[in-house]
């Protein structure tokens, strides 16, 4: 029985070598030491031994069963250390590597440019108003000065949802909206969508985006006005930039006048750039036609109003040196990501 309980020692310190995990680690104590283990077995046959034998057999067993013992959990600390090590190496994080770089998204060239203007007209004490895209014939046409079967309303191909019912062709129904539900003053800017069924090409999109503004009070002239568009110009091309005020007529404002910015690069002269004109052309404006302001129940023998409408993608193109609308609109990040 010696022979066997130092056999048991050896197989099971050479078999605790060439483990490599915890499972295996638990089924060698359960074959050496465990309830039906090659220990057990020989302490079961202690009955079959003299009284001399016995005690002598019970020390060295006891004794193998502890070194197994001591060996098992020698080799459990060190698999776990070992476990820890790799853990720790996996886990290495080395500090002195660059960060990943975020890609930080920047505005949409419209949206710059549109953040820019409403803090022109923020700073100018105006307020930023926004209405339904969906209007109806009223709000975009007839309180407009322009009654059904108006010429005024042919030059602007629009999208009817219904007899009454239709896309807003321009953000004015914001205003009238506005002039309805507040006693001047007034001075607001309404951006946003407008559409018209136009055909895409360079420089037309049935889906656009306008910025039109609405000054109402007592004593309000064309000298306003003017004041007004020149510091827009001036914040969003810088003081050299000019302005020229030409007389035009829109049904919806009398005077009416197209307002041009002076060429930068021929400075009024005429070039390639500006097509010999000196100037570009670069948004609508007149003083609120006296019929629009009654029909909001605000008295034109008290107060009078200018307004503008701006025409956002004409003013990005021209900020940007964009040459084609449709490229504002494709989301292509080969072109957006130079803004
Ligand atoms: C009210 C009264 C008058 C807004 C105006 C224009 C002239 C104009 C165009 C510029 C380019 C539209 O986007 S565009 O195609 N707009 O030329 N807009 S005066 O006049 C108003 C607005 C509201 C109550």
């Amino acid at each position: 029985m010696k022979e066997q309980l130092k056999s048991i020692e050896e197989r099971a310190c050479q078999e605790l070598e060439k483990v490599s995990d915890m499972k295996l680690l638990d089924e060698i104590r359960v074959r050496f030491l465990g309830k039906k283990g090659e220990v057990t077995a020989i302490l079961k046959q202690m009955g079959k031994l003299s009284a001399e034998e016995r005690p002598v057999i019970g020390q060295l067993a006891n004794k193998v069963r502890e070194n197994i013992e001591e060996a098992i959990s020698a080799k459990q600390q060190s698999l776990k250390s070992a476990l820890v090590e790799q853990k720790l190496k996996s886990e290495t994080v080395d500090v002195t590597m660059p960060g990943r770089e975020v890609k930080l998204g920047r505005p949409h060239p419209l949206n710059a440019v549109l953040a820019e203007v409403e803090s022109v007209f923020l700073g100018m004490g105006f307020d930023i108003v926004e209405g339904p895209e969906v209007e109806t014939d009223h709000y975009c046409f007839e309180a407009l000065n322009m009654p059904k079967h108006h010429p005024a309303r042919d030059t602007q191909d629009t999208f009817y949802i219904n007899e009454n019912v239709l896309l807003r062709t321009q953000t004015s129904s914001v205003q009238i909206r506005t002039m309805e539900k507040m006693k001047p003053p007034i001075r607001i800017i309404s951006p946003g969508r407008v559409y018209r069924s136009d055909a895409v090409d360079a420089t037309h999109s049935p889906l656009f985006h306008q910025i039109e503004g609405l000054v109402v009070d007592k004593g309000v002239t064309m000298a306003d006005l003017k004041g007004t568009l020149e510091l827009l110009m001036k914040r969003l091309y810088g003081d050299e930039a000019k302005i020229r005020l030409r007389p035009h007529h829109f049904p919806y404002t009398e005077p009416s006048a197209e307002v041009d910015l002076m060429c930068f690069n021929c400075h009024g002269k005429g070039c390639s750039m500006c097509k010999q004109e000196g100037y570009v052309e670069l948004l609508g404006s007149g003083m609120v036609h006296p019929k629009v302001l009654a029909d909001c129940g605000i008295d034109p023998e008290i107060y009078s109003g200018f307004a503008f409408g701006i025409g956002l993608e004409r003013i990005t193109m021209g900020r940007y040196n964009i040459n084609d609308m449709r490229l504002l609109y494709e989301n292509d990040m080969r072109f957006l990501e130079q803004f």
